[in-house]
């Protein structure tokens, strides 16, 4: 089995995406699957392409995209995707999109297809704070997202998808008040649990998830 992770290049004026710095950290082969790791612009439309070319070159068999999420205070497992970009910020070419489709004629959403719940589950069990999420936001994270899940059942079969958002690590918050941190090993090990639950979990396990909120 292949797996590609991908991280994302910093942004909003940080010096480091911890993503992208946990996915460097991975060890090549975990649970006996080769780990692929790569990095994606924050850029609306072009990341798709990177990634799109990525699958392409790699051929994985599960494609994991990850991302910051800063002020989260778990490693969040995303459930669902919309079809919609909606910049808070521009991203890093400058564009701001005002709540466009992300694929023109696209399904409103889609669900992860890698098992989110034994990915937590996984994580929790190696000492790990995980959740599962119910929105990954509307911004290039969430359009990455999307646009995976769209590219995985339009364009490539037999593949699973999905995405984490990562906490800022410690550096990251030495002059913001009040806001939630985890060390960049954690995240970084949280992947690794995440990776091996999606590698021995074709299916989901059941168990509940839910929110109030
Ligand atoms: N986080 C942003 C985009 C890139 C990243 O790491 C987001 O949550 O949309």
């Amino acid at each position: 089995m292949k797996i590609l992770i991908t991280g994302f290049q910093p942004f909003g004026g940080e010096k480091v995406n911890p993503s992208y710095e946990a996915v460097k950290l991975l060890p090549d082969s975990i649970a006996g699957a080769e780990v692929i790791k790569a990095d994606l612009s924050v850029v609306f439309g072009l990341a798709i392409e990177e990634l799109d070319a990525l699958i392409a070159r790699h051929d994985p068999d599960v494609v994991l995209c990850t991302g910051q999420a800063g002020g989260r205070t778990h490693m969040s497992v995303e459930r669902i995707a919309i079809n919609c970009d909606d910049g808070r910020i521009p991203d890093n070419a400058g564009y701001q999109p005002k709540g466009v489709p992300t694929v023109e004629g696209g399904p409103a959403a889609y669900f992860a297809t890698v098992p989110i719940k034994a990915m937590v589950a996984a994580m929790k069990t190696a000492g790990v704070p995980a959740e599962v999420s119910n929105t990954a936001g509307t911004y290039v994270c969430n359009h990455i997202m999307y646009g995976c899940l769209h590219l995985l059942a339009t364009k490539y079969s037999q593949k699973r998808g999905g995405f984490i958002h990562v906490p800022y690590i410690p550096e990251q918050v030495l002059e913001k008040k009040n806001t939630a941190s985890m060390p960049l090993e954690l995240i970084a090990k949280g992947f690794e649990m995440a990776i091996k639950a999606a590698v021995e979990n074709e299916t989901d396990i059941q168990v509940a998830a839910g929110a109030e909120m």
